[in-house]
């Protein structure tokens, strides 16, 4: 049966940022398929708020509180996670920060803020969880691009440098690691009704422009970028490494 093909029962899928917003609706979806989920965050107040929620509902959830620039925090939980015998065959990606500025104005403490939580991130994570992958001969990564890592907007070059990065750094993921079993893929929102947005939301001449900008003539909600979350989480997506998959209303395919 082809509905097989997305069931997740088995696995166990660690999501980044995974508190609030797309990475909690992520987690929720990959839980509704069937897996046991690791929420990451670095709130942990919030983060056991949102486990307890989603057990709540009868997912099989856990929780690894780090930051996810922090390496010897990364190093730790895997540990952790390891010692407790949690193998996990799925990693979403999905932790990364906002911050609007023009270049001229940008301090160079910033940039690397950014790069580091929305690029590096994604690395030193993606890595961790490969070197346990591979043995395993399996895995999945899905990393959370934007349409920025396509295209630029004004104001947030950071964020559009890492989530470029995090379109080819899913390609040389997919280049070392496709051997091994493991495939490496990404997944880039277009403009989604997020905390992280709420400022553009709440904008009138920002609103209109997305509106006007994206085919379907509307914002995106999280639950809709689930369905290719799964997708790329499950055996349905085994023979796809280095792929982008872009949920955004059609808005990077027109002009
Ligand atoms: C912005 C937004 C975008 C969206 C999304 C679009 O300031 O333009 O935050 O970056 O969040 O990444 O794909």
């Amino acid at each position: 049966m082809t509905t097989s093909l997305f069931d997740l029962s088995g696995q166990t899928a660690l999501v980044t940022g995974a508190s609030r917003g797309l990475g909690l609706a992520f987690a929720e979806g990959l839980a509704q398929a069937g897996a046991r989920i690791v929420l990451n965050g670095v709130n942990t107040e919030r983060l056991i708020k949102t486990a307890n929620a989603l057990r709540a509902k009868g997912y099989d959830v856990l929780t690894a509180a780090f930051d996810v620039t922090d390496e010897a925090a990364i190093k730790s939980a895997f540990e952790h996670l390891d010692a407790e015998g949690v193998e996990i065959s799925i990693l979403v990606n999905n932790a990364g920060i906002q911050f609007r500025k023009p270049m001229v104005e940008l301090e160079t403490a910033d940039w690397q803020r950014v790069i580091n939580a929305n690029l590096t991130s994604a690395f030193v994570v993606g890595r961790e969880a490969a070197r346990r992958m591979i043995p395993r001969g399996r895995g999945k990564v899905v990393n959370i691009g934007s349409l920025t890592s396509e295209l630029a907007r004004a104001t947030v070059a950071p964020y559009t440098v890492a989530k470029g990065g995090i379109k080819l750094l899913t390609k040389a993921m997919a280049a070392e690691w496709s051997e091994h079993g493991i495939q490496a893929n990404a997944i880039g929102p277009g403009y989604m009704i997020t905390d992280m947005n709420e400022a553009l939301i709440n904008n009138p001449e920002f609103d209109a422009w997305v509106k006007g900008r994206t085919p379907m003539r509307r914002w995106g909600k999280p639950e809709e970028l689930v369905g290719t979350c799964v997708y790329l989480a499950s055996e349905a997506s085994n023979y796809v490494s280095g792929q982008i998959i872009y949920v955004d209303g059609g808005m990077i395919s027109v002009l």
